[in-house]
């Protein structure tokens, strides 16, 4: 096997013996190629050194060195490369990485005397120091010193993903979660190379962002969440340190406003956000559906277009979410002049549009994504979407939900759309899960995570823990490495690493834990 290119999937077991942390990364590589009995020493020495004049690699290297000195202890200077990778060398390099890598992929190669990193960007790279993390021993995610030692296995990888768009769904609405904890979730995220973060930043329980010209959203609305406890708000300031916080672990930031469902809090802070002009009181109950903009009123799009435009302003990424789930007490005819009434806002603010799958009851734009979310394999609106050029988002309900139980024994979670066991939701393949939607229609993968039973980091850990991982691999590796078996195996190695960053994971027994 030694010099064979081939999917870690299908390592044999003698390789295996040789390069267990090979076998072991998630999302499963597209071609590891083991170094038989090479290894790479990562001492008191090592210096990491990054394309010479790019900031953006230099960034990488910076993390990198992050990441590596808590645990090492070691101080691992970063610095521009020379023309040579010199020995006793991490290099991260924007160039001579193969075409095939493409804009998201990298090429590592570890030898005895260096690990080199190759990328067409700064995302490639960062990608790339993910799979070398996992290259070394589960211990060196511990943010206190371990003794080692630390090595890296001899070995070529090229890497590059399946769909451009990993996702993750953060619902802070129901209950508030401090920028402290999103943070936490980003550089979760960004080990398992999702790219995408998704805050439900508005629900009928709670208002989260600060909104300039409708302070009281946030002042009034902000105050109250599921249960009853006291809220919260990011002020713009917080909601820039999350956006740039995620930049730094190359993750954009897309915020959802749903609509015209899902407002009660905004109605409670604005009476002429009602067809009566009254204002509802706060709700910190569970129920959906209830609420609705009123469709007929030209202060509705006032409202919805200084929102997006001051979210807009705020947002470096390209899109803007705009809900659209459950409007059940919105009329079809309503929901269809609301939507096409609410594209345009969006389009004026320069952002493109996702909204749940509802929003393919209009016929929408190419540009929009529908975000699927139904429990069956059909959706009439969003295949006429994809047919019109659409690409869509796939987090159907009984396999990305993250708020749904593992089993009717969950502490915490819901279990409207089913019980999601690991293997549940592992088993799908998202290019050819939807009718009418091929593998070529679809932009990515999400988990969304709802709080409606969410409070803590910890319960945050306990949904998306090791579900997450498994959707991470689902959006990433190419479906020729899908195995069950393989992947029991290769997600049970992630355990120690959850150990030292105090990841509070569900211990599946479907899982081989290490
Ligand atoms: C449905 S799925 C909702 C959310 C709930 C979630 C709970 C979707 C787009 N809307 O309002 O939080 O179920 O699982």
């Amino acid at each position: 096997l030694v010099g064979a290119t081939t999917t870690a999937a299908q390592l044999t077991p003698v390789a295996t013996a040789a390069t267990p942390a090979l076998q072991s990364i998630v999302p499963v590589p597209v071609s590891v190629t083991p170094a038989a009995g090479v290894t790479f020493p990562l001492v008191a020495t090592t210096k990491i050194v990054t394309e010479a004049g790019s900031a953006p690699a230099k960034d990488v290297g910076d993390y990198l060195g992050g990441v590596l000195r808590r645990s090492t202890g070691y101080a691992l200077p970063v610095s521009d490369a020379p023309t040579s990778v010199p020995s006793d060398s991490i290099a991260l390099l924007l160039s001579g990485a193969p075409a095939s890598v493409g804009p998201q992929g990298y090429q590592l190669v570890s030898t005895a005397s260096s690990v080199t990193v190759r990328a067409q960007t700064a995302d490639g790279l960062f990608a790339g120091v993910q799979t070398l993390r996992q290259m070394l021993p589960g211990s060196i995610e511990s943010a206190t010193a371990q003794p080692g030692p630390w090595s890296v296995p001899g070995a070529t990888i090229v890497d590059y993903p399946r769909f451009a768009y990993r996702g993750a769904m953060l619902d802070v609405a129901r209950h508030f979660h401090p920028v402290s904890t999103v943070k936490r979730y980003i550089d979760q995220l960004a080990q398992y190379k999702i790219n995408n973060l998704h805050l439900h930043l508005a629900d009928d329980q709670g208002w989260r962002i600060q909104i300039d010209s409708w302070p009281r959203l946030t002042t009034v609305g902000g105050s109250t969440q599921v249960g009853g406890g006291a809220g919260g708000y990011y002020t713009k300031a917080q909601y820039t340190d999350i956006v740039n916080y995620a930049l730094s672990r190359h993750i954009t930031v897309i915020p959802e406003i749903d609509m015209p469902g899902h407002v009660n809090a905004a109605q409670a802070s604005y009476a002429e956000l009602t067809c009566n002009g009254v204002a509802p009181a706060p709700r910190t109950d569970t129920a959906v559906g209830y609420s609705s903009l009123c469709i007929s009123k030209d202060v509705t799009y006032t409202f919805i277009a200084d929102v997006l435009r001051e979210l807009a302003a705020l947002t470096p990424g390209p899109y803007l979410h705009i809900g659209g789930d459950e409007a059940s007490s919105t009329s079809a005819a309503d929901y269809l002049t609301f939507v096409n009434k609410v594209l345009p806002l969006v389009a004026a603010t320069g952002k493109t549009a996702i909204g749940w799958h509802d929003i393919a009851k209009a016929t929408l734009p190419a540009s929009a994504t529908p975000q699927f979310w139904g429990t069956s394999t059909s959706d009439a609106g969003v295949s006429a979407a994809v047919s019109r050029g659409s690409k869509v988002i796939l987090s159907p309900a009984n396999k990305a939900y993250l708020d749904m139980k593992y089993n009717s024994s969950s502490p915490i979670g819901l279990s409207w759309a089913g019980y999601i066991e690991v293997q549940d939701a592992y088993n799908w393949n998202p290019g050819a899960y939807l009718s009418g939607v091929g593998e070529s229609a679809v932009r990515g993968v999400e988990s969304p995570l709802w709080a409606e039973t969410v409070v803590t980091p910890a319960d945050i850990d306990y949904l998306a823990f090791p579900r997450l991982a498994a959707h991470a691999e689902l959006g990433w590796s190419p479906w020729s490495t899908h195995d069950w078996t393989a992947f029991r195996t290769r997600l049970g190695a992630q355990a120690p690493r959850w150990v030292a960053q105090s990841i509070n994971f569900y211990r599946s027994s479907q899982v081989a834990w290490d």
